[in-house]
């Protein structure tokens, strides 16, 4: 789609747990040359891919973000779990789990999942919600390292829930939020 934005929705960590896991992965991958790290002000929780929309359509996702916020404050005590590469058998990221132990963040992103599809031309993925962060990406046809630190063992609740535009560069990818609950 030409003129379309590159979207996903995502739930943000508040940054003392964004920094504690960047720190994480700089202790478990290092300066290796088969990964590209991630900045701790980008490490976020994705619970919605939208891909290419309409710039029109980002009234629509604001006002439906809006609608989320009693949802979203439900959302707390998510812990920080095991790492894992992902896809498991091609890895192209690592990633720490995030568990959800009372299926709030889950409801949420069932709730946000259900409401994108009505408005937008969008549908879900299939595949089960696994909630995890990326904090590096693997370049192609590299090895991954075999043994990582145990992870932090932190407990957090998101500080907020926030629409992102993804641009690709030759970097990587640029992160710009453009609408959040709570406001920016
Ligand atoms: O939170 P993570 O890093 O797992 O993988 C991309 C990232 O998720 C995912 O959207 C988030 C922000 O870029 N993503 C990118 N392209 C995708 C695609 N084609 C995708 N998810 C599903 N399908």
């Amino acid at each position: 789609m030409s003129g379309g934005l590159r979207l996903f929705v995502a739930a943000e960590p508040p940054e003392a747990v964004r920094d504690e896991l960047a720190l994480w992965a700089r202790r478990a991958i290092g300066r290796s040359a088969a990964a590209r790290r991630i900045a701790a002000e980008s490490l976020h929780l994705t619970l919605c891919f939208l891909g290419e929309q309409p710039p029109a359509a980002f009234e629509e996702i604001a006002a439906l973000l809006e609608s989320m916020v009693e949802l979203f404050f439900r959302v707390e005590d998510l812990a920080v779990g095991a790492p894992a590469w992902l896809p498991p058998r091609r890895p192209r990221v690592l990633a720490v789990e995030v568990g959800d132990p009372d299926g709030t963040l889950g409801a949420l992103h069932a709730s946000l999942a259900r409401e994108l599809a009505a408005s937008l031309a969008w549908q879900p993925r299939h595949e089960r919600f696994r909630p995890h962060i990326t904090l590096a990406r693997m370049r192609p046809g590299t090895e991954r390292a075999r043994e990582l630190p145990p992870t932090p063992p932190l407990a957090f609740t998101p500080a907020a829930l926030t629409l992102f535009r993804s641009d690709l560069e030759p970097s990587g990818a640029v992160y710009t939020p453009l609408a959040s609950i709570p406001p920016i």
